[in-house]
């Protein structure tokens, strides 16, 4: 077994940990253990499942696959199935989000509303949507155009696209496409021209016998992350700020202390704010408090687990339990009474780990069940009456407690969150000039936007942690989503005392403008926050994304998600440095289109490092280089 010491740099988790090997709970590390060593083939992508001509396995001896497919093929295509796995996540999420969008528009659903009706204004202008007329026309143009994206059948870009990104960089992607085309003298759009069917033909050109030759299937691979990136995922954040409001800065409480011992805990844990946003709303309510306390609870607590955290942190400072790791250790602690999930990023393992406490584990996605839980059908047409049914489940379960079992680590943390690009500009007094102004003086070097994950390969929150605590120390502004945001949070770096780990410059800039050296800009699908952020400083100096010294990192990464997430920032320009390695090794005509070919069509590029100071070196270096020409 490994040494407790190397799992996590969290106190937190290593109290649990050590809790979970006395009582023998098995944790995803345990798991692990007894997966590993993985399988090579798989590790290097070079597994073949496509057909039933297989299983192949291509090696140095035996270069073809049945059907004839190299490794180049077979790794490109094996990448861009788990992109468009990942697109479709994101995008999935985003298409729920304008559905709901339009119904409230239109007056179906009075479950939700229009909250934010300036943002919905700012997005109406953006897509040329005339703002003067009433703001329910405003409404269903906004989502009609939001949901023909996914749809719709003409040519390329995708509304969202056009109306956002800025717009060098969508000559960027023109100029790619015609590069591209007399290079090969096949066309290869990378503009993508609805979100469904890049994501489709990703899976038709895989499926045995169409696409075979990386390039051409790489170049696919990036129009369906600008279709996520650009499309889905800045849907998903879009409307889910004009239907719950556009976050703004706000202190929240981070890692598992956040547990109260002497109440009903609730743990919202998943992705969509749709159902998470009501369980909140419903737990708050006079009626279920005193429901609680009717039980002998003090009140309900929630607090959120994964990227739900960090859409009710954003918006409603709900604090946060953890990360993605924290899953399993959060039911261990004893005093959740209720685990609620929708989808992504949810292990399997809850449903038999909650049967040894009295947590209710209550799945609520049509998209997602899971053994052992208690199903608990989520409906946005009742939206409240279901999370008041949740609620209640809870207080039910309080009752059921175990005094024995209960075990909060102490760890808590303080963090400032909420930073919308609207929050950002507004802090800035109303334009990008200050920042900008900041980079150009040299203050700020440039800025590094980190997302992502945990993934027990690597020691939870380290890379994050000290990545992001060199890059500040370097005066490179930090920004990011995700479960790095958690990592961040839990570790103290987005408290406004953080500013004194960070170098001269940057901490001059944050003491003016009272905030952190490390931002949260929200959960993974608002990475188009981040995208957005970048495209107005581009715009602002009339340059292109790839022109600015900006860096991306997906250090700790595991999902299919973050595939798409990582290719969407190199198709936009940015340089992107990923841990663990992909699954690309096994073929290194994939590797050098992505780590250099790529480069030259897009700007943006993947590098990959296993040590986190030897990585913020090297994004310094390329913050420097960029500087030169800036
Ligand atoms: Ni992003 Fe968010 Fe976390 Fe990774 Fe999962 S919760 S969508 S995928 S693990 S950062
Ligand atoms: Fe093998 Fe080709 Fe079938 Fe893949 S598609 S399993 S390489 S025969």
């Amino acid at each position: 077994k490994r040494e407790l010491g190397d799992l996590s740099v969290d106190p937190a988790v290593l109290d649990i940990l050590s809790l979970a090997r006395k009582e023998d709970y098995e944790t995803v590390w345990d798991r692990l253990e007894r997966q590993s060593p993985h399988c090579k083939f798989g590790t290097n992508g070079v597994c073949c499942r496509n057909c039933i001509m297989g299983p192949c396995r291509v090696t140095e001896k035996n270069p073809r696959g049945v059907c004839g497919a190299d490794a180049a093929t077979i790794v490109a295509r094996n990448l861009i199935r788990a992109l468009a796995a990942g697109a479709a996540a994101h995008s999935d999420h985003g298409r729920a989000v304008a559905v709901l969008f339009n119904e409230v528009a239109r007056d179906e659903n009075k479950e939700y509303q229009i909250s934010d009706e300036a943002k919905l204004k700012a997005i109406a202008e953006k897509l040329n949507i005339d703002t003067s007329q009433d703001i329910s026309s405003i409404a269903r143009e906004v989502a009609r155009m939001a949901l023909e994206d996914f749809g719709k059948q003409d040519e390329a870009p995708l509304n969202f696209l056009k109306a956002y990104a800025p717009q060098k960089r969508k000559e960027t992607w023109q100029k790619v496409e015609q590069i591209l085309f007399s290079k090969t003298d096949k066309k290869m759009g990378i503009l993508p021209r609805n979100i469904d069917r890049e994501i489709t033909e990703c899976m038709h050109r895989t499926t045995m016998g169409v696409d075979n030759q990386a390039l051409s299937i790489l170049a696919q691979g990036v129009r369906t992350a600008l279709a996520d990136g650009w499309g889905g995922s800045l849907i998903a954040t879009e409307l889910q700020d004009v239907l719950f409001g556009t976050p703004d800065k706000k202190v929240i409480k981070a890692n598992l202390g956040v547990l109260k011992e002497d109440q009903v805990n609730i743990i919202v844990h998943g992705h969509e704010p749709i159902l998470s946003e009501q369980v909140v709303a419903a737990a708050m309510s006079p009626e279920m408090q005193e429901k609680a306390k009717q039980v002998g609870a003090k009140g309900i607590n929630v607090a959120g687990i994964c990227c739900t955290a960090n859409e009710v942190l954003m918006r409603r400072g709900v604090p946060v339990a953890g990360n993605m790791i924290h899953q399993e250790l959060a039911i261990m602690t004893g005093v959740v009474e209720a685990m609620v999930v929708d989808v992504q990023c949810i292990f399997p393992s809850l449903g038999p780990l909650a049967k040894c406490f009295h947590t209710r584990f209550i799945s609520t996605s049509d998209r997602a069940a899971f053994p052992e839980a208690i199903h608990v059908q989520f409906d946005e047409h009742h939206a409240r009456e279901v999370a008041q049914r949740i609620v209640e489940m809870a207080i039910d379960a309080y009752s059921e407690r175990d005094p024995q079992k209960v075990h909060i680590p102490k760890e808590v943390e303080e963090a400032v969150v909420g930073f919308s690009v609207e929050e950002i500009i507004k802090i800035l007094g109303g334009s990008p000039k200050p920042l900008v102004d900041a980079i150009l003086a040299g203050k700020i070097k440039g800025v590094v936007g980190i997302v992502g994950c945990n993934n027990p390969k690597v020691k939870h929150d380290a890379f994050h942690i000290s990545l992001t605590r060199e890059l500040i120390k370097k005066d490179i502004l930090v920004i990011g989503t995700g479960c790095w945001a958690i990592a961040a949070a839990k570790a103290g770096l987005m408290k406004i005392e953080a500013q004194s780990l960070a170098g001269e410059g940057l901490k001059e800039v944050c003491q003016a403008l009272d905030i952190p050296p490390v931002l949260h800009m929200g959960s993974c699908v608002d990475c188009s926050r981040m995208l957005v952020l970048a495209g107005a400083l581009a715009d602002y100096l009339k340059v292109d994304i790839s022109d600015l010294p900006l860096v991306g990192s997906a250090p700790e990464w595991m999902t299919e998600k973050a595939v798409s997430i990582g290719t969407y920032f190199v198709a936009s320009g940015v340089p992107v440095h990923l841990w663990p390695m992909p699954p690309i090794g096994g073929s290194e005509e994939v590797v050098g289109i992505l780590t250099e070919g790529i480069k030259e069509l897009l700007g943006g590029y993947f590098f990959v490092e296993e040590d986190p100071v030897k990585t913020a070196s090297l994004m310094e270096e390329i913050i420097m280089e960029k500087r030169k020409s800036f």
